[in-house]
């Protein structure tokens, strides 16, 4: 195979193929190429969350499904997650550069066990872009992180992540813990990861959950609306 036949020049590829090659350079943890088209998306007018939702986050959906079904194994996925990490740190300061006024504030971390981080990322990014601030606690996080967090911060809004069936019972206990506390009613709390759903996020006692970052910021944004209009009339 010589390299010179197989060498694609990524600013040559129209939109549709450039995105294309893109889903492939990610399944095959292409970081440098992923960010080069990145780029080349942005300079031909590309808005940036039009990349993150069509490019990175379509093409990590087809990483997930052949993860699902035995084709991809954990070390290609992480290769998978790291590319798609290169593609959003570019993309980062200018999902925050909307220059919109503050609206809240938000902690966010992965729940203790799982250390999934992408999803998360991504929320946090968008809800930044939105105007929010956000303290983002990582991954793993147990209960004490959440509450220590919420005595430091004061935010208005705790969002969990969790991307495994076995660690999103753990919501349940960080709710239930802030209930004992006597806390849940200071805080607007968001849940979110893909094994989850509606009905788990209503048995759980969280005020919402959310399927995407898109979903997460327009929530985010009525609730705080309404925990300030509360807020005001009480
Ligand atoms: C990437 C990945 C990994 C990477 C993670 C790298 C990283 N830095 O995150 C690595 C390789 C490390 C990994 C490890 C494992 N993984 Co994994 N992983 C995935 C994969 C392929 C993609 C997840 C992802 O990033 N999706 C893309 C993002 C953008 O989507 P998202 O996370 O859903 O987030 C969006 C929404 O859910 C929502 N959201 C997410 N969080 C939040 C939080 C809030 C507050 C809100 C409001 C919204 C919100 O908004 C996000 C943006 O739109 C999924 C497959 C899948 N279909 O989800 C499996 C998957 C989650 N993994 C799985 C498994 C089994 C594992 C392992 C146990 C494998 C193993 N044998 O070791 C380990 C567990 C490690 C651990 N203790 O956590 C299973 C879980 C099955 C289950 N029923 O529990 C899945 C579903 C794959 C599968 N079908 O088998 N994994």
């Amino acid at each position: 195979m010589s390299d010179q036949e197989d060498d694609i020049i990524l600013s040559e590829l129209d939109d549709e193929e450039l995105v294309q090659q893109m889903f492939d350079d990610l399944y095959d943890g292409l970081k440098e190429e992923i960010a080069e088209s990145v780029n080349i998306l942005l300079e031909r007018g590309w808005a940036p969350y039009r990349v993150l939702t069509e490019a990175l986050v379509g093409g990590m959906k087809i990483v997930g499904d052949d993860f699902r079904d035995g084709i991809l194994f954990v070390p290609e996925v992480l290769l998978a997650a790291n590319a798609m990490k290169g593609g959003m740190a570019i993309l980062k300061p200018l999902l925050a550069e909307t220059g919109a006024p503050r609206v809240g504030k938000m902690v966010i971390g992965t729940v203790k066990g799982d250390i999934h981080d992408i999803g998360k990322n991504l929320v946090a990014m968008m809800m930044e872009g939105a105007g929010f601030e956000v303290v983002d606690l990582g991954i793993n996080n147990a209960v004490e992180a959440y509450l220590e967090a919420m005595d430091a911060e004061d935010p208005d809004i705790l969002g969990m992540s969790a991307l495994l069936t076995t660690t999103m019972p753990y919501m349940k206990v960080v709710i239930d813990t802030l209930i004992e506390k006597q806390r849940r009613d200071d805080i607007i709390v968001l849940v979110g990861g893909a094994p989850l759903n509606e009905e788990f996020g209503k048995a759980i006692g969280a005020d919402a959950y959310c399927r995407d970052a898109a979903v997460a910021v327009e929530t985010a944004k009525t609730l705080v609306a309404r925990k300030h209009n509360q807020g005001v009339g009480a």
